[in-house]
């Protein structure tokens, strides 16, 4: 008899620290969605994350749901998916611990999100925003998750999660599956919209730098024509292009267009049409986000009962992997 073979599994997360931009949206979470008939996926909302920069206690709590609700609205569906919030499963606290004492001092100042976040917040420079990684690390060994689809910033990150993991394992025996990075080979990494060296964040002050996926049309299109690009006319994919190339890659991601038949669509217009067909696109391809998370928002019967199922089956799977982790450890259980 054919054996069935167990689905790879699958971990991410997102931190409800803004309303996601679109950044978030095609480097990562519109990808989730499809992953769920192939894999076992567990999608959380990163709010442990989140506190390393300073948050307002009610504005944190409301955003905590929204972007609960949003990852809904963008096509998780927890019928499918275990989708809960990080807080409200205590193992990822624990296990964030245990590995931090595997983490070396050196490879997280290496960390460029570290120095980055650092300079940007000078004034709390904190020791969860330096071990950011290690609950990073027990977040995905937890689920022991064979892929985590992430932005090219998380790289970095998910190295040192297979860096911990193999230390951990190398001493103790085979605890932790050890994770491969799923990043898009198009999207990747989507640019500012003010800066197009720079990539696009939730954290930015710019409100023009960024798409915000619950932003009106009206709004996404005026924030696409004030789009910086170059003084040349060509909507081409070239090196140095940096603001036509980022155009490019997003009207790619919400069409399914090839970059040579953007540039044949586009042949002898300027970049004033080219901007208003990307404004327009990305709206009416957001459109049925925005609607989803009106009827979502209005239902919080509805989402509590979504996150209490969430948190449930997210600790009874988690707790075993913790469980083998302080047996090995030497803990009294
Ligand atoms: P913050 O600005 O608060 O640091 P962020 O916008 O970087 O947040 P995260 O919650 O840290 O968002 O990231 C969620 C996911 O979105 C991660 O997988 C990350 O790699 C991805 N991501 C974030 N920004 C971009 C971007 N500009 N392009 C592509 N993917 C991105
Ligand atoms: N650090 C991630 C968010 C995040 C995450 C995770 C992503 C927290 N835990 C586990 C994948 C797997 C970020 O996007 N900044």
């Amino acid at each position: 008899m054919e054996q069935q073979q167990k689905k790879k599994s699958i971990l991410s997360g997102i931190q409800p620290t803004g309303v996601f931009t679109l950044g978030n949206y095609i480097g990562a979470v519109k990808n989730w969605a499809p992953m769920q008939d192939e894999f076992d996926c567990a999608y959380m909302i990163a709010d442990l994350h989140a506190i390393t920069v300073r948050q307002d206690p009610k504005v944190f709590k409301q955003q905590i749901l929204s972007c609960y609700a949003l990852l809904l609205s963008c096509g998780i569906d927890p019928e499918k998916s275990i989708v809960f919030i990080q807080s409200q499963n205590k193992n990822h606290a624990q296990l964030s611990w245990v590995l931090s004492c595997y983490t070396q001092f050196g490879e997280l100042s290496r960390m460029t999100q570290f120095k980055d976040k650092s300079a940007k917040h000078a004034d709390n420079v904190n020791a969860g925003l330096f071990t950011y990684p290690s609950l990073m690390a027990a977040d995905i060994l937890l689920y022991q998750a064979d892929l985590v689809p992430v932005g090219a910033d998380q790289t970095q990150h998910l190295e040192l999660t297979r860096n911990i993991a193999n230390r951990f394992n190398g001493i103790y025996g085979n605890v932790f599956k050890i994770p491969e990075g799923y990043v898009p080979k198009a999207g990747a990494k989507i640019m500012s919209l003010a800066d197009p060296t720079k990539k696009m964040s939730k954290s930015d002050e710019n409100p023009n730098a960024c798409i915000l996926i619950l932003d009106e049309k009206d709004q996404i299109i005026k924030k696409f024509k004030r789009a910086v690009t170059d003084s040349e006319m060509e909507v081409c994919y070239r090196e140095g292009k940096d603001g036509i190339n980022n155009l490019m890659t997003i009207y790619g991601a919400v069409t399914g267009k090839s970059m040579d038949e953007i540039t044949a669509e586009f042949a002898g217009k300027g970049y004033g049409d080219f901007k208003v067909a990307v404004g327009e696109a990305v709206a009416d391809h957001l459109r049925p986000v925005r609607e989803e998370y009106a009827r979502l928002m209005a239902d919080k019967a509805y989402l509590e009962s979504c996150y209490r199922k969430g948190a449930e089956l997210s600790e009874r799977i988690s707790r075993r992997t913790l469980e083998k982790v302080m047996k090995k450890v030497g803990f009294i259980l």
